[in-house]
């Protein structure tokens, strides 16, 4: 049997989450681990902090913290964020601690048996003012190739190449901040890829036709001429150690390390819940296992080229079989900038509106395919205008009139012959095109074609008028509401990959037993269960109520001037 390895890209624990970081990987990979499981696949979701490198020295030092107090503080919080969101992880784990180090040792050593690392002399910025090597962020300057005045050691924001920090003009050091640097040669490892390339490019083409078109091109292009060489070691006190005598002192560069993250995390996983399994060879190198890395655009080249070229290189691991990349998210139109304060505080807007209108608007705008953007007139308008419309007010008007007229319950009778209406069958179709919008990874067509399934069950709802049913033919009342109480049940099964939260509240209001196998078959369209579930009739739990709380325009006004006046 198929299984599915979900990763999204490790967070660095260094500061907050935000609206783009969760749009590029976590609520993707969340919503397709979630479809997977309902249709009753194996799949499991992986994640956890990326905690090494420079960055995490710097605000280490700024916090004033330890570098291991300050990633287990952020990774609490972390996890605290993703909790609200819903984002459900099987493991999110650590890349400090010690299960991770083992396992980023043991790829070091294969690959250094087969020939695919080795020394190499380089010249490196060193600060002559607070005497500290400058490498990747710890060094600033402007690009030399697109002029932008902060491009960073290890690549340039603005036009996206990988720099050598030795040509930027002007360089700045980060840590003290003096323009007094100068070249040294230093010895550091490479992970030698120009080795691999014939191998990667046999590999890379099987892709062609597989990818996303924003991640192949891309590929292709970049890796055209060949691959080069990428130094894995730095002169850092922060790290994994390089487990060789020659390079005492020195650590792995993070992007080595972190990626290895996926598969140590895995592994914890499995010892911790006491599994059998194991992580190699029953997942990360059995054939039967599609590994699909949830990524945003900057993080394409790392596990399209170079964490595949250390699974395939050492033979720990398959390479991926997809890197569904997601491009960036602007606030109206601009990118998010907390200094400059054009930004949104993520926390305060859960506080304001709760995660099922935020997950809502969030998947409505998934940067798939081309960049989007984030603005909260939109915001107000899909929630009022979509979710509470289409879907709050037909649960709430269904159920609220099941409740009042038949609150000992519906009659068996009423439930019967779903699957052959033509109501059933078209809801049938539609849910055959949602489930492959989500096997293709298409999650914001998905959610779309979800929401034009509530537009068919008004319809029904609405065409069929139960209220004037009600005064002349009753029965025919209750086989409207029956009828379409079937189809507020699929709903809220269908909506459980995209908002759990919403979910969990349209289906607490059956007095049903909804185990997960129910579920499960009902996701996947075998809707024999419904009669079995309604065979002695329908009965409400509780009292139905509106779902989804409209947004008022004057809380969007509020946060839109507040916004524009950088408060
Ligand atoms: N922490 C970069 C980022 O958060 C990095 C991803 C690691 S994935 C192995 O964008
Ligand atoms: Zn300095």
């Amino acid at each position: 049997m198929k299984r599915y390895l979900v990763t999204s890209a490790l967070p660095y624990a260094n500061g907050p989450i935000h609206f783009g970081h969760l749009v590029g990987a976590y609520i993707p990979a969340d919503v397709y681990t979630r479809h997977k499981k309902m249709q009753g696949e194996n799949a499991i979701h992986i994640s956890g902090s990326d905690e090494h490198g420079v960055a995490i020295i710097m605000g280490a030092q700024k916090a004033k913290k330890s570098c291991q107090d300050y990633v287990n503080d952020w990774h609490k919080e972390h996890k605290k964020l993703f909790d609200l969101f819903d984002i459900q992880f099987d493991y999110f784990g650590q890349t400090s601690a010690e299960y991770h180090h083992e396992e980023v040792l043991k790829w070091f050593e294969a690959l250094n048996e087969k020939g695919l690392i080795g020394p190499k002399d380089t010249q490196q910025l060193f600060c002559k003012s607070c005497e500290n090597h400058l490498p990747d962020r710890f060094v600033e300057g402007e690009c030399y190739e697109c002029g932008y005045k902060h491009a960073r050691g290890d690549e340039c924001p603005n036009c996206g190449i990988l720099i050598d920090p030795t040509k930027l003009i002007n360089p700045v050091c980060k840590i003290c901040g003096a323009q007094n640097s100068e070249e040294v040669t230093v010895t550091q490892w490479y992970l030698l890829q120009s080795k691999f390339h014939d191998h990667f490019k046999d590999w890379l083409k099987t892709k062609k036709d597989i990818w996303r078109k924003t991640v192949y091109p891309f590929v292709e292009a970049l890796t055209e001429k060949g691959l080069h060489d990428r130094a894995i070691t730095r002169d850092l006190d922060w790290g994994i150690d390089v487990p060789l005598a020659e390079a005492r002192g020195k650590k792995l560069y993070v992007w080595f390390d972190a990626p290895i993250g996926y598969v140590s995390n895995t592994k914890q996983l499995f010892k911790e819940t006491g599994s059998k399994e194991d992580y190699l060879k029953d997942w990360w190198n059995n054939p039967d296992t599609e590994i699909i890395h949830f990524v945003g655009k900057d993080n394409i080249i790392f596990h399209t080229v170079i964490f595949p070229v250390m699974g395939m290189g050492s033979g720990r691991i398959n390479p991926p079989s997809d890197v569904p990349a997601n491009q960036f998210l602007n606030l109206e139109g601009k990118q998010f900038s907390k200094s400059s304060g054009w930004y949104v505080d993520i926390e305060e807007a859960f506080k304001n509106f709760g995660v099922d209108s935020l997950r809502y608007y969030l998947l409505s705008i998934l940067p798939e395919t081309s960049d989007s953007s984030f603005a909260w007139k939109e915001f107000g308008l899909k929630v009022n205008g979509e979710l509470a419309n289409n879907i709050g007010n037909l649960v709430n008007r269904c159920l609220k009139f099941w409740k009042k007229n038949w609150s000992d319950g519906l009659d068996a009778r009423f439930f019967e012959g779903f699957s052959e209406s033509d109501h059933g069958k078209a809801f049938k179709e539609a849910l055959a095109k949602l489930n492959e919008c989500l096997d293709k990874k298409q999650i914001r067509k998905g959610l779309e074609q979800l929401m034009s399934m509530g537009q068919m069950a008004n319809t029904f709802f609405s065409d069929q008028e139960p209220w004037a049913q009600f005064k002349t033919e009753p029965e025919k009342a209750a086989k409207t509401i029956a009828q379409s109480g079937i189809q507020i049940l699929i709903l809220g099964v269908l909506f459980s990959p995209f908002l759990p939260t919403l979910s969990g509240k349209i289906l607490s209001f059956f007095d049903l037993s909804l185990e997960d196998q129910i579920k499960q078959k009902i996701y996947r369209g075998d809707w024999s269960v419904l009669d079995q579930l309604f065979k002695e009739g329908g009965v409400l739990k509780g009292k139905p109520k509106a779902l989804v709380p409209k947004i008022e325009d004057e809380v969007i006004q509020k946060l839109t001037d507040e916004l524009h006046q950088g408060k």
